[in-house]
């Protein structure tokens, strides 16, 4: 009898411990994901090693891995946001998108969706790009949503809206934060007197950077109940207009601010997309002044939204969360800011236009502070969380998950990165070589009607030597058989990825078509 009672017992507590592991196994972890907006990869201290200085992104990259090879695939508008963005909660190529990236319908399953669907609490705070529609049907929840109609271009002074679950979003809507005479923040509808920006300061209301960290930290507080969290964090900084409150911007020093190897005061050629809003925020030439100016401005409100990002880590270890958190960190395009005599990000070089931070932080992550130098795309996010949350990956995805790389399964998930900016650029990056390839074409100017622009030239970089893109080695006799090599992959790699207007819904030009 007993010895019954003894194997009752046993048994009891091998049942009681397996439904303790299978209750731990149940807790999913949290994920937070912070998209930042036109943070190019040499924005962060810890990884470009630039005199920016990002000591709260710089602990996220020691607390996990880095991939020090995420790109942007590329764009067919001006505003790169758009398919980036489409790229990232989607989870799909640049040619696979709908409407160029503005709309991301129902069969693509979103990020925020599919964590839904898993059993999260999904909640969104910041800037969305995309449709109505996908916003509301991949979150819960949201606050101060930015970016659904009116835009006043001031970090001080940004039109918010409330979570709409109709999905409206209407513009009377949109409200403004500001500072009253005592210095009180209050909240009030948008007048005819709100002109365009910037004109805010620090004295006229909240930045960007700070409304969105107190959201989200307000929503990681205020937290109820079992389920998991899925929040996505879509700060607009360190996009332009390059605002930050004055103790920023006495960090850097404009006078002595140092210019990467690749900044020029023109771009050598015309790339077929020169003369737009993002170029026109500094004059022709860029001189080296001019260009210092941007570049201390860009790293003062890169540091400012580094000190907000470090708020909701810190309420993520306060509130216990952060034990069970994944945080995903990542930027939506490059910026040149002076780099090859260009501002902005409509071009397809590494720094200035599609080189991006990527970093996976927190406790889920083993062999902390790893650098990683796998191929990697946007779009290759998406599938690589779901994999290290053990949540199914949508169909409907085609990126590929990193979670190979990152189990140390294998070195590289691809082999070659492809890109494309409008009907003017391609570029092809395999091994240690990128070749970029420009055509002079038509475009259809929204102003000017139809005319020609862009130069039919030829760049080829060996982008590990030289990752500034300085010295094009297209010209010199030893790299005509490599340069073909190169020129042939990419013909085959833009045939297979689809690469044509009738694959990029309202697209008129053809790049292939100019390309000779
Ligand atoms: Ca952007």
């Amino acid at each position: 009898m007993k010895l019954l009672k003894l194997v009752f017992a046993f048994m009891f507590c091998l049942i009681a411990m397996q439904t303790n592991a299978q209750k731990r196994k149940n807790i999913k972890p949290n994920v937070l994901v912070i998209y930042t907006d036109d943070h190019r990869f040499s924005g962060i201290h810890a990884l470009g090693g630039m005199e920016v200085k990002t000591p709260n992104i710089d602990r996220l990259v020691d607390d996990g891995v880095a991939f020090t090879n995420t790109y942007l695939m590329g764009a067919f508008t001006g505003a790169t946001c758009i398919a980036s963005r489409a790229m990232l909660l989607s989870g799909r190529d640049l040619f696979k998108l709908e409407g160029q990236g503005r709309v991301i319908p129902s069969e693509h399953a979103t990020m925020g969706e599919t964590f839904k669907k898993a059993g999260y609490n999904t909640h969104i705070v910041g800037k969305w790009h995309n449709d109505n529609k996908s916003l509301v049907r991949s979150f819960d929840s949201g606050d101060k949503i930015m970016g659904r109609g009116v835009y006043l271009v001031d970090h001080f002074r940004m039109p918010f809206w409330d979570w709409d679950k109709s999905g409206a979003f209407k513009k009377e809507d949109a409200y403004l934060l500001t500072y009253d005479d005592n210095g009180k923040e209050i909240r009030r509808a948008l007048t005819k007197e709100d002109k365009r920006g910037p004109i805010g300061t620090e004295l006229d209301g909240p930045h960007t950077s700070e409304v969105f960290a107190r959201h989200a930290v307000q929503y990681i507080k205020k937290k109820k109940g079992k389920k998991p969290f899925f929040m996505y964090v879509a700060f607009h900084a360190p996009h332009d207009p390059r605002q930050a409150p004055k103790e920023y911007r006495d960090m850097y020093n404009p006078e002595t601010t140092n210019l990467p190897p690749s900044y020029m005061p023109q771009h050598p050629f015309d790339n077929g997309h020169m003369f737009l809003r993002d170029e026109e925020l500094a004059p022709w030439p860029r001189t080296t002044g001019v260009a210092r100016q941007h570049l201390a401005d860009y790293y003062a409100i890169i540091s400012h939204l580094d000190h907000q990002i470090g708020k909701i880590i810190s309420a993520l270890k306060e509130s216990g969360a952060y034990e069970n958190t994944l945080i995903v960190f990542a930027g939506d395009s490059g910026l040149a800011v002076g780099n090859h005599g260009l501002i902005g990000k409509q071009n397809i070089y590494d720094e200035d236009g599609i080189h991006v931070p990527f970093v996976l932080s927190g406790n889920l992550i083993k062999d902390k502070g790893r650098k990683i130098d796998a191929l990697s795309y946007i779009h290759d996010i998406f599938p690589t969380v779901c994999d290290i949350t053990n949540i199914d990956t949508p169909i409907s995805v085609n990126g590929k998950s990193l979670a190979p790389v990152i189990e140390n399964e294998t070195a590289q998930v691809r082999h070659e990165t492809y890109h494309a900016y409008k009907q003017f650029q391609r570029a092809y990056r395999k091994g240690d070589y990128k070749l970029i390839e420009y055509v002079r074409a038509n475009d259809l100017h929204w102003k000017y009607g139809e005319q020609i622009t862009g130069s039919r030239v030829t760049q080829l970089f060996n982008i590990k030597k030289d990752p500034w893109e300085t010295q094009d080695l297209s010209f010199f006799p030893e790299n005509k058989e490599l340069l073909l090599k190169m020129r042939n992959e990419m013909k085959e790699k833009a045939l297979e990825l689809g690469d044509k207007k009738e694959n990029i819904e309202g697209e008129k030009y053809d790049f292939w078509n100019f390309f000779y």
